[in-house]
């Protein structure tokens, strides 16, 4: 009795502590074993886009806007916000306009990345039929690429591949998320392996090898307005 005692407190201790739900458990079975428990080893230099010194009003610099789905480009724009995480700018996407299936992208054009550590700050600022967003990378073509999203509305938290178009969803957590309130993505992206942390804790796990290497950018779908800040990129061996 008191060995179920203590393995229930255990599991609640878990289950708060690392804050996201279902899903977690799901994605055991997909670890990558070689690369799990392995020291992340980084190479090369860390990339920070705060967007700071970027011209308010239009797509930052080295930026481009891309569109999967139905309807027309979204809006992405520098815009100043007194929240941001690194003032006074950020990248915003701003089109309310509803199309369905749609999903809004700001690519990074620059940089090519296969195995890396990526975080961004994103706040969900409003949308009726969807809200929030996140990274996408190994970006080969807007119809081609991994993006993970957190989403206000539904408070989860998934990872998804798009291949010709279509989007697959490899896994899913359940956890609080915030709109209009600051949060942080991050992807750790080795060989196989992807793992999505959201506010530092890990909650995604899974493996696949649609995609080697890439661009990275910034997703949003539908109607979701929201603002992104501080996408940095550190490149691991
Ligand atoms: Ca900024």
């Amino acid at each position: 009795m008191k060995k179920f005692i203590i393995s229930v407190l255990v599991s609640f201790f878990f289950l708060f502590a690392v804050g996201c739900g279902e899903g977690y458990e799901n994605a055991e079975s997909n670890k990558d074993e070689y690369y799990r428990g392995k020291q992340i080893a980084y190479k090369g230099e860390i990339k920070l886009w705060n967007f700071d010194s970027d011209e308010n009003g239009r797509m930052p610099k080295d930026f481009s806007n891309q569109l999967t789905g139905k309807g027309s480009l979204g809006e992405w724009e520098v815009i100043k916000d007194d929240t941001a995480p690194s003032i006074p700018n950020v990248i915003a996407q701003t089109s309310q306009e509803y199309f369905g299936y749609h999903f809004s992208m700001a690519v990074n054009e620059k940089e090519i990345y296969d195995d890396f550590e990526l975080a961004v700050k994103f706040k969900g600022v409003k949308g009726r039929e969807d809200q929030g967003g996140g990274p996408v990378w190994r970006y080969q073509d807007a119809d081609n690429y991994y993006i993970a999203r957190a989403n206000p509305l539904e408070n989860n938290f998934r990872v998804y591949k798009v291949v010709n178009g279509n989007r697959l969803q490899m896994d899913s957590a359940r956890l609080n998320v915030n709109g209009n309130e600051w949060h942080t993505i991050k992807i750790i992206a080795r060989k196989v392996q992807i793992q999505c942390f959201y506010d530092g804790q890990p909650c995604l796990d899974v493996s696949d090898g649609t995609f080697q290497k890439g661009k990275i950018g910034l997703w949003t779908k539908a109607d979701a307005v929201t603002y992104f800040d501080d996408l940095e990129v550190r490149p691991i061996e």
